[in-house]
């Protein structure tokens, strides 16, 4: 009688404590609202299931309790029972699963509108990349990645001389307009995910992964790696600012092509070498940051 009570106790503390608790999700800032249905329909079906078969449980501890007089029966086969159970069980799968095949397609196809954007995961570090005045993301290869040349893009690639690199700044997004998240990572599995955005996706080394949204709504969120990534995966956290479109292209025409960031490393280059050759044997002036 006790451990039936028990029984009972868990299955509608589970369920009071799902509707009293104080976790839920962060206000949504994208277009992914199907995200949380999916999440709802999910937690619906397996809350109904939980509390059935906990109910059941506490049932059968309570109806066939031990009895000096009482025998046990022996059924190992029971048709009727085993063809409801079964079609219930697909039914619930069913609902659980379908709707997520719909979403996925959605997440993964993007609009002809959508602007494309590029993210690259680093152990442990993100940085970012606009196609720049022409719209067009310039090719890279991981053999290409130096210290000079972090996104490892193609130095001959026309495309990508007026590509903008943001490698030490949080990523601006507009409002209101969709855009293609492609994904590159230059060492291990990372995955970007900015809860707020109900959007999380792999990186995988040698492999441009993507998912396009709509931000919804202006505002500062957490970009977090979802994929246990190293020992400083704790720390690979980053920014996304939405904002109002005009502030976008505002911030955006300060930040540095690629043609300019490589202009620059040569004009140093040059001042280097001049140094050197004047100041032999003193004391190196900067070090060298290295990743
Ligand atoms: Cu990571």
């Amino acid at each position: 009688m006790f451990v039936a009570l028990i029984l009972v106790l868990v299955a509608v503390g589970t369920v009071a404590f799902h509707f009293w608790s104080p976790w839920w999700f962060t206000p949504i800032a994208s277009n992914w609202g199907s995200m949380d249905t999916i999440i709802i329909i999910t937690f619906w079906v397996t809350g109904v299931v939980f509390v059935a078969v906990v109910l059941f449980m506490a049932y059968c501890v309570y109806r066939f309790r031990y009895r000096p007089d009482r025998r046990a029966e022996y059924e190992p086969e029971n048709k009727k029972l085993e063809v409801w159970l079964s079609a219930i069980t697909a039914v619930g799968v069913v609902i659980l699963l379908a709707p997520g095949l719909v979403i996925w397609n959605d997440f993964v196809t993007v609009p002809d509108d959508a602007a494309e954007i590029e993210v690259v995961g680093a152990q442990w570090q993100w940085s970012y990349r606009y196609p720049g005045a022409d719209g067009v993301l310039g090719t890279t290869s991981v053999r290409k990645i130096s210290d000079d040349n972090p996104f490892g893009l193609h130095v001959d690639d026309p495309n990508g001389k007026d590509d903008i690199l943001v490698d030490s700044d949080d990523l601006h997004l507009p409002v209101g307009k969709s855009v293609n998240v492609l994904l590159r990572s230059i060492d291990v599995l990372h995955d970007f995910y900015v809860p707020q955005f109900r959007a999380k996706m792999d990186m995988v080394p040698a492999l441009v992964t993507f998912f396009w949204l709509i931000p919804t709504r202006t505002g500062t969120f957490d970009i977090l790696c979802a994929e246990l990534c190293g020992s400083g995966h704790y720390a690979m956290r980053g920014k996304v600012v939405v904002e109002e479109p005009a502030a976008f292209e505002a911030w955006l025409a300060q930040q540095q092509t690629f043609a300019q960031q490589q202009a620059k490393l040569k004009d140093k280059a040059k001042e280097g070498s001049s140094l050197a050759l004047n100041a032999v044997g003193a004391e190196p002036e900067h070090k060298v940051v290295t990743r």
